[in-house]
């Protein structure tokens, strides 16, 4: 049988399959059917210092080929989730457990990235840069500036392991100078992509938009960002130095689907939509899947997969 561990700098996963942020990490009844699962790790939802409601429902909708969401960050604070993460850590010695951050200003994130660096938390923090939701407030990774400027101020302190959570990029020029920006700072990955910032959905019955916030605009995931993501996480490989792995996250709801961002150069792969459409169990049927596609091309560990994307030159 293939070996499907994967790590992260010097964290050790027994398989590449983990939560988008998100999806059944809201709450710990969620996050322990997470860690219940098949998964080989999880991440908690983006955390505020303080919790919110988030935006106004319905806020999700299931389309014809993925989804829609403005959720608005809803989320329980950043004490609550350091509780859980320290408790975690201690009953999961084997399984780092993601914290992902998403403060709603500069100052914001640097008070949460102090109560995390002033803590005992082990694990892997997560900077989010790319909340599509939050009226009012554009998506940091978009504004080069904002993002070095951030980055300077963090790591003029923080001294545990951290990554980024990127949201999708269009054009080749994007990912060099976001990788030169990235390539400046002891980041030990970058997670390509979250949703695809505010899109829009029409429902042909009643004329009007799916969700309720910012008048039907919301991020997109599923079917549709899969080629997307595939894009990003390869665009960055290309790039980054090979200190900086990728979490490929977009589109997967199958074995192959995890293959291909492997093959693009993915490090571990996280589920969203699908996640949501079905449930951990969905965990079991991808380890399984991805099996298989091991066991088809004669692979025994995901090294032989991980960034070989062939072209056709
Ligand atoms: O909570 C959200 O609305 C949300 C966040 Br923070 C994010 O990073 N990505 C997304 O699609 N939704």
């Amino acid at each position: 049988m293939p070996n499907l561990a994967t790590h992260l700098g010097d964290f050790q996963f027994a398989n590449p399959l983990m939560n988008a942020s998100g999806v059944y990490c809201y709450d710990q009844l969620q996050l322990d059917a997470m860690a219940a699962s098949d998964a080989g790790t999880l991440t908690t939802k983006s955390a505020t210092m303080a919790s919110r409601l988030g935006n106004p429902e319905p806020r999700y909708a299931h389309l014809a080929l993925g989804s829609i969401n403005s959720m608005g960050l809803p989320n329980l604070g950043l004490p609550y989730y350091l509780d859980y993460a320290l408790d975690f850590q201690n009953t999961h010695p084997t399984k780092p457990i993601f914290m992902s951050i998403a403060g709603l200003s500069h100052a914001d994130n640097i008070a949460m990235a102090h109560m995390i660096n002033d803590n005992e938390f082990n694990g892997l923090t997560e900077l989010n840069l790319s909340c599509p939701n939050v009226p009012g407030k554009p998506q940091v990774a978009y504004d080069l500036e904002a993002t070095a400027t951030l980055l300077d101020d963090i790591f003029s302190f923080f001294s545990k392991p951290m990554g980024v959570k990127l949201p999708p990029y269009f054009d080749l020029a994007q990912f060099d100078e976001m990788a030169a920006i990235l390539n400046r700072y002891p980041l030990i990955y970058v997670n390509s992509i979250n949703s695809l910032g505010n899109g829009l959905w029409v429902n042909p019955d009643s004329d009007t938009v799916a969700i309720k916030p910012k008048g039907g605009f919301g991020g997109i995931g599923g079917d549709y960002a899969k080629p997307i993501a595939l894009a990003n996480v390869r665009a960055f490989a290309q790039r980054l130095k090979p200190e900086i792995q990728i979490i490929g996250t977009g589109g997967v709801k199958s074995g192959r689907d995890v293959y291909d961002l492997l093959l693009c150069g993915a490090s571990l792969v996280q589920v969203g939509t699908a996640l949501y459409e079905e449930g951990p169990e969905i965990f079991t049927r991808l380890n399984a899947e991805l099996d298989q596609e091991l066991t088809k091309k004669g692979l025994t560990e995901l090294d032989s997969v991980i960034g070989q994307l062939k072209t056709l030159d």
